[in-house]
């Protein structure tokens, strides 16, 4: 499932440029019996299966053959730290990047332990298996790799990148029933347009996401702007 969906858009671009290599391990291709079992029951009883330790550190064995010193092993959980655009933009640069997904009720901890580096979490959510996550953190950091998008630029200047929410953007036709674009984003000035757009974007991360400005500090302009967007927002 997950080569097959790389293959698609931005992720399969790279892929065919070799500006990235993506494999897959099947654990089920690490067992020795007859019917290749990766899960077994919880000590403890309790419901569903748990996946056996030595099929997966078999599996991630394996993928380690020419790996160099900068691999990580990363496993998805919602267990896991809140992934972020820096811990992404982090993980890009890493030579080899190994993400295990898991399936059934959950992994043996001491998997997690003794052979992953760091346990990722896309949110507080389950989802059936692991390998919907691993194709979101695959996309998210093919897409910083140098060379990947046209305009290099264009993942820098991402919502995220800089801790605040994208501005609102526009298309033809200027006018929609009543909603018409903007003035300012038809008025050429390039500045003007600058300083809008830096006005939404703080704006609107105060008013979606609280919590991103907490914990970053605004420059004199974008807290000037930020109470321009206040002032704006209580007239309407
Ligand atoms: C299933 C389950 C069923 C009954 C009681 C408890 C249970 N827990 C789980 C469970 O968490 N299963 C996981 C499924 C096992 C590891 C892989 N799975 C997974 C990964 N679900 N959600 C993720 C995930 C990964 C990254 N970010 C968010 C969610």
């Amino acid at each position: 499932m997950v080569s097959q969906a790389a293959q698609i858009g931005v992720t399969g671009k790279a892929i065919e440029n070799t500006i990235v290599t993506l494999n897959v391990w099947n654990p089920r291709d690490y067992t020795y019996d007859r019917h290749k079992t990766v899960d077994d029951r919880p000590f403890g009883g309790g419901q569903g299966m748990v996946m056996k330790y030595q099929p997966l550190h078999d599996a991630v064995t394996a993928s380690k053959v020419n790996a160099k010193n900068d691999c990580k092993v990363v496993y998805l959980s919602p267990q896991g730290k809140p992934l972020t655009q820096a811990l992404l933009s982090k993980a890009s640069k890493l030579s080899q990047l190994i993400l295990v997904a898991g399936r059934y009720e959950g992994i043996d901890e001491r998997f997690i332990q003794r052979d992953c580096d760091e346990e990722w979490s896309l949110g507080d959510y389950v989802i059936s298996g692991g390998e919907l996550a691993a194709l979101i953190v695959i996309d998210a950091i093919t897409r910083l790799l140098p060379n990947v998008l046209g305009n290099v630029q264009s993942a820098q200047e991402d919502s995220h990148s800089d801790g605040l929410l994208d501005y609102p953007q526009f298309t033809r036709p200027e006018v929609i029933a009543d909603n018409a674009v903007p003035d300012v984003l038809l008025s050429g000035h390039h500045a003007d347009i600058a300083r809008w757009r830096m006005k939404q974007s703080v704006g609107r991360t105060w008013q979606k996401r609280p919590d991103l400005l907490k914990k970053k500090t605004l420059s004199a302009e974008q807290e000037r702007l930020l109470a321009q967007f206040k002032v704006e927002v209580d007239k309407v």
